[in-house]
C-alpha cells in the first residue's frame, strides 16, 4: 500500500513493487479518475486506488481493514519548500497526525503490518552539526519540519511500546524529472531546456548560494523498500554525502546543453526565502552498511537526467 501515490515518490515506489510482482494498492485524496490520469502511464492501469482524506480520522483504518497490505509506505504530505510555514495547522494534521492514524489503524487492523514513513532532512534544519546522521538532535524550523519529526517520534513510540514494525526513512532532497514544477530543481530544468530550445532567455531564481544534499527519487524509494525487508525496524538517513549550491546545479545544467548559465540566471528578491535551513547533508553510512543502499544516480547524471527529460518533453509538446 503506497500512501500518495500520485506523488513523485508514490510513482516511483509502485513502480518498483509492481517490478517485484506485488500487488500495489495506491491510496489518494484524489478522485479516482483524476488520480489515475495524474499517474505514470507504466502503472496506471497496473495499481488499486483507495480514497482517503488524510484529514478524515477513521478512514485509514477501514482502507487498511478492507485491503490488508502486508507493507504500507507513507508518502504523502504537503511537501512544497516555499510553503513550509503556510497553513501550520493544516501541515501538522496531514504531516504529524496522519502519520499517528496510519499507526493506530494498523495496530487496530494487524500489527504484523510494516510501516514506511517518509521523513524529511527539514527535522535537522537547524542542527548544529553537519552532516547529520540519526543521531543528529533534531532540530526543526517550520510547522513543516516539526510535523515530520512529531511523525518520527510517534514512529518511534509505536515501534517500542507496541511493537510495531515501524520506521522513519530520513529523507533529504531527491529529485526526478516527475518532481513538481515549483521545486528549484524542475525549475531549473524546465527553463534550461526552453531557453536552448530558442522560447526563453532568462532565469529568475532565488538564493543561489543555497545548498542541498540532492539525490535521485528512484534511489530513496528503494531505500525504503529496503528499510521494510529488513530483520528488524529501524530508521535511516538517506542521503547523497554531497552538498552542492543552486548554482551549481545550474552551471552543469546550462553547460549540458552548451550553454552559460551567466549569461541567463537572475537573482530575484521576490524568490528569496526569510530563512534558509543551516547546512543540510546527510550521513548515510549506516543504510550503506546495514541496508546495502547507495545512490545509483550521481549529481550530474540527475542534472542531465532532469534536463533531457525537459527537452525530450517540450520537443514532443
Ligand atoms: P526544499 O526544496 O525547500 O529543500 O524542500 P526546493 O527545491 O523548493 O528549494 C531548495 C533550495 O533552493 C533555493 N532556491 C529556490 N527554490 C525554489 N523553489 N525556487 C527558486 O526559484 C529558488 N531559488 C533558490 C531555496 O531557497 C532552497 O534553499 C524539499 C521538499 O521536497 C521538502 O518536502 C523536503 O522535505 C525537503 O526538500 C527535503
Amino acid at each position: 500500500m503506497v500512501i500518495g501515490i500520485t506523488g513523485q515518490d508514490g510513482g516511483y515506489l509502485a513502480e518498483l513493487l509492481l517490478e517485484r510482482n506485488y500487488r500495489v494498492i495506491g491510496v489518494t485524496w484524489r478522485a479516482e479518475e483524476e488520480a489515475r490520469e495524474s499517474l505514470p502511464s507504466a502503472i496506471a492501469a497496473r495499481v488499486e486506488l483507495a480514497m482517503w482524506d488524510m484529514l478524515d480520522g477513521t478512514a485509514i483504518e477501514r482502507v487498511l481493514h478492507d485491503y490488508r497490505p502486508a507493507e504500507v509506505f507513507n508518502c504523502a504530505a504537503f511537501s512544497s519548500g516555499s510553503g513550509m510555514f503556510d497553513d501550520p495547522v493544516k501541515i501538522g494534521l496531514v504531516n504529524g497526525i496522519a502519520v499517528t492514524r496510519i499507526l493506530e489503524g494498523i495496530r487496530a487492523v494487524d500489527a504484523e503490518i510494516r510501516f514506511c514513513q517518509a521523513s524529511s532532512s527539514e527535522v535537522f534544519a537547524e542542527a548544529s552539526e553537519s552532516p547529520q546522521n540519526e543521531h543528529t538532535p533534531r532540530a526543526p524550523r517550520s510547522p513543516y519540519g516539526a510535523a515530520k519529526c512529531y511523525a518520527d517520534d510517534m514512529v518511534r513510540c509505536y515501534r517500542t511500546h507496541f511493537g510495531l514494525f515501524a520506521c522513519s526513512a530520513i529523507l533529504f532532497n531527491h529529485e526526478s524529472p516527475r518532481r513538481g514544477s515549483a521545486f528549484v530543481t524542475r525549475k531549473i530544468a524546465r527553463e534550461v531546456a526552453r531557453i536552448s530550445l530558442g522560447v526563453g532567455s532568462e532565469l529568475p531564481l532565488g538564493n543561489l548560494s543555497a545548498a542541498r544534499d540532492w539525490g535521485f527519487a528512484g534511489d530513496s524509494v528503494r531505500a525504503m523498500w529496503l528499510m521494510l525487508q529488513a530483520d528488524s525496524a529501524d530508521d535511516f538517513v538517506i542521503a547523497t554525502g554531497e552538498s552542492h549550491t543552486v548554482r551549481d546545479f545550474c552551471e552543469l545544467a546550462f553547460r549540458h546543453v552548451g550553454l552559460d548559465y551567466n549569461d541567463h540566471v537572475r537573482e530575484d528578491p521576490a524568490e528569496f526565502r526569510p530563512a534558509e535551513p543551516r547546512r543540510l547533508v546527510g550521513d548515510s553510512r549506516k543504510a550503506r552498511r546495514e541496508l546495502n543502499w547507495q545512490p545509483t544516480v550521481s549529481f550530474e547524471g540527475l542534472v542531465a537526467l532532469m534536463v533531457d527529460a525537459e527537452l525530450q518533453g517540450q520537443r514532443r509538446s
